[in-house]
């Protein structure tokens, strides 16, 4: 065989073996083309690519759109080939997309959990067959620690504190006897992103008893529900926002897809984001930059979905057999109306 046509049979062969990897997985699942699909490799070498079984939650914003993507890309660029699977939001379509990624004997699994809790037997199935597993994005709870290789994302925890820190920051001049009343729209219950920062919020705000936190709801990290919460919560507002006859002074938001949900409602009701009401949110969406440099926010607390990247080196090594940390925080920034906004770069989400 000329070295053309070894060529050909190879990239033949290995088409097949998408294809077959596909098949496999559609039929274990029975989920849908559009849950599953495959991205391959676009370095060919002599050796096999790692195969990593990726599931992910969904793509409830832009900031996972762009998580998914990051990690798309990334695997292309690092020659893994990348199983991805779309999960719809649903705990049960991860853990059977896991159980196919085990049937079929990847080399390493990666997932987002949506939620902290239940993972525990799915990833003993997987320990039984010998397949690493690296935890991203969002952290699970178990009883044995040893069931995942390591984590690897945001500190949610860390992002509840720099939005309340913001807020410290703002109303340093306000005497002791002040008194602001907070709204919080968490994100998904159950997930350990809203818990921490939920409880990271808590953490700063709670010496100070200038700020009380009058009602707290989640809206699921979507803009469809901030907006529907938004209009609930302002029916009968006449240009005052109240819960409880308590005036709301400042929105914080888990995520800035519940945010631009929201603040559209608000204007709609008389009420001016930014300067009515203070609005701190989550994410750095392009959306929430530009609604800051408007005006219509005040703090974004910038939440990295771009970690593709360093999530394939630590594949890499768990497919070598290497050990890997066991929790890696991304970097995450601050932007603020106090802040020179000119030098941000476009975001990209
Ligand atoms: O803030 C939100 C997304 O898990 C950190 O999930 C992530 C969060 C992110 O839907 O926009």
């Amino acid at each position: 065989m000329t070295k053309h046509n070894l060529k050909k049979a190879e990239s033949a062969g290995s088409a097949f073996f998408v294809c077959i990897t596909i098949l496999l997985l559609l039929f274990i699942t029975g989920c849908s083309k559009k849950q599953i699909s495959s991205v391959s490799s676009s370095q060919p070498t002599d050796e096999k690519p790692l195969l990593v079984g990726f599931s992910q939650i969904g793509a409830e914003s832009a900031w996972r759109t762009c998580n998914t993507e990051s990690m798309q890309q990334a695997a292309q660029e690092a020659g893994i080939q990348l199983l991805y699977s779309n999960a719809e939001q649903k705990q049960e379509n991860q853990i059977k997309a896991i159980r196919s990624f085990i049937v079929y004997q990847v080399d390493v699994i990666a997932f987002v959990p949506i939620v902290q809790d239940g993972w525990d037997s799915v990833l003993k199935e997987a320990r039984d067959a010998g397949i690493p597993v690296l935890v991203t994005d969002r952290k699970i709870n178990t009883s044995d620690e040893s069931l995942y290789a390591g984590y690897i994302g945001t500190d949610g925890y860390a992002e509840g504190q720099k939005a309340a820190r913001f807020l410290l920051n703002k109303y340093a001049d306000s005497p002791a006897d002040a008194h602001f009343n907070i709204l919080e729209i968490r994100g998904t219950d159950g997930a350990s992103v809203t818990t921490d920062r939920y409880e990271g919020f808590r953490s700063i705000l709670s010496d100070d008893s200038r700020f009380e936190i009058v009602w707290s709801e989640s809206g699921d990290f979507l803009r469809s529900k901030g907006q529907e919460l938004a209009n609930t919560l302002l029916q009968g507002s006449n240009g005052v926002f109240k819960i409880n006859g308590k005036k709301i002074d400042i929105i914080y938001f888990h995520n800035d897809a519940m945010t631009l949900g929201f603040i559209e409602v608000l204007k709609q009701s008389g009420i001016r984001p930014g300067k009515d009401i203070t609005i701190v949110t989550v994410d750095a969406e392009q959306a929430a930059i530009d609604a800051l440099r408007q005006g219509d926010v005040n703090c974004v607390v910038e939440c990295n979905p771009k970690i593709g990247p360093q999530v394939m080196d630590l594949i890499k090594d768990l497919g070598q057999g290497k050990e890997i940390p066991r929790l890696i925080h991304v970097y995450e920034q601050v932007f603020t109306e106090f802040d020179d906004l000119s030098e941000v770069e476009p975001r990209g989400y």
